[in-house]
């Protein structure tokens, strides 16, 4: 089967579809565009106008926690959990942390008083998952599953952003999340998911926003 995944370099989600197919060692060409202006060949084959899309043959796959299900369906080892009621929540949490994306576009783009609501509302789903979390070292103990990739591009854009600030965003107060977040921004696949260069790529996109965010950065 032919796969080419359709991505913009700096979207989240189309992160999760490289992590999984990284990790699951499967061939794939990569096409960018840009979502806010794409071609004309994008438009007739995406229902939503989104990234990701993935191509497999002729069929058209979109919504990335959709895409990361497939690459695992057409994979020798599963990266769900067996049980299946350990397999449903862990789809919840999957489905939970696509909303984390849109608190930190506020935060990116929006003045002080929507960097601080989008803020709170971020903390806020934070703790909820550091109540479900435990302290293994991923979220269903020592191995890397596909909900952990879900998680992975939030976390790495935490970690920017509290590099690039005085620790902004720092949360160092959700112990479990801290460590987890540590575990998964070493993982190897995770690490390659991006292109080279992407973390200065992301500091200009919060400092062309002029958000408030932007008044925060450090260097
Ligand atoms: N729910 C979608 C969200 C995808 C998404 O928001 N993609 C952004 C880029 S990171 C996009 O294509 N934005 C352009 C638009 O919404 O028109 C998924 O999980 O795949």
């Amino acid at each position: 089967m032919k796969l080419e995944l359709i991505s913009f370099k700096l979207c989240p989600f189309a992160q999760r579809a490289i992590i999984s197919l990284n990790q699951q060692n499967i061939d794939f060409e990569i096409t960018y565009i840009n979502p806010m202006d794409p071609p004309d060949w994008f438009k007739e084959i995406s229902p939503t106008g989104q990234v990701p899309l993935l191509k497999a043959d002729d069929q058209i796959i979109f919504e990335s926690n959709v895409i990361t299900e497939f690459i695992n369906d057409i994979s020798s080892k599963s990266t769900h959990p067996e049980n299946p009621i350990q397999k449903a929540n862990n789809r919840s949490w999957m489905a939970f942390s696509s909303s984390l994306f849109d608190d930190l576009f506020g935060m990116v783009t929006g003045d002080e008083e929507k960097f601080n609501s989008s803020k709170n509302a971020l903390f806020d789903k934070l703790a909820k998952i550091e109540a479900v979390k435990g302290d293994r070292a991923f979220f269903n103990g020592d191995e890397f599953n596909m909900i952990d990739a879900a998680f992975a591009p939030v976390f790495m854009r935490l970690a920017w952003i509290n590099e690039f600030t005085d620790n902004a965003l720092s949360i160092a107060e959700f112990k479990n999340l801290s460590a987890w977040s540590d575990a998964v921004l070493a993982v190897e696949e995770v690490k390659t998911s991006v292109v080279d260069g992407l973390d200065d790529v992301y500091y200009s996109n919060i400092e062309g926003r002029e958000g408030y965010l932007s008044t925060l950065l450090v260097d």
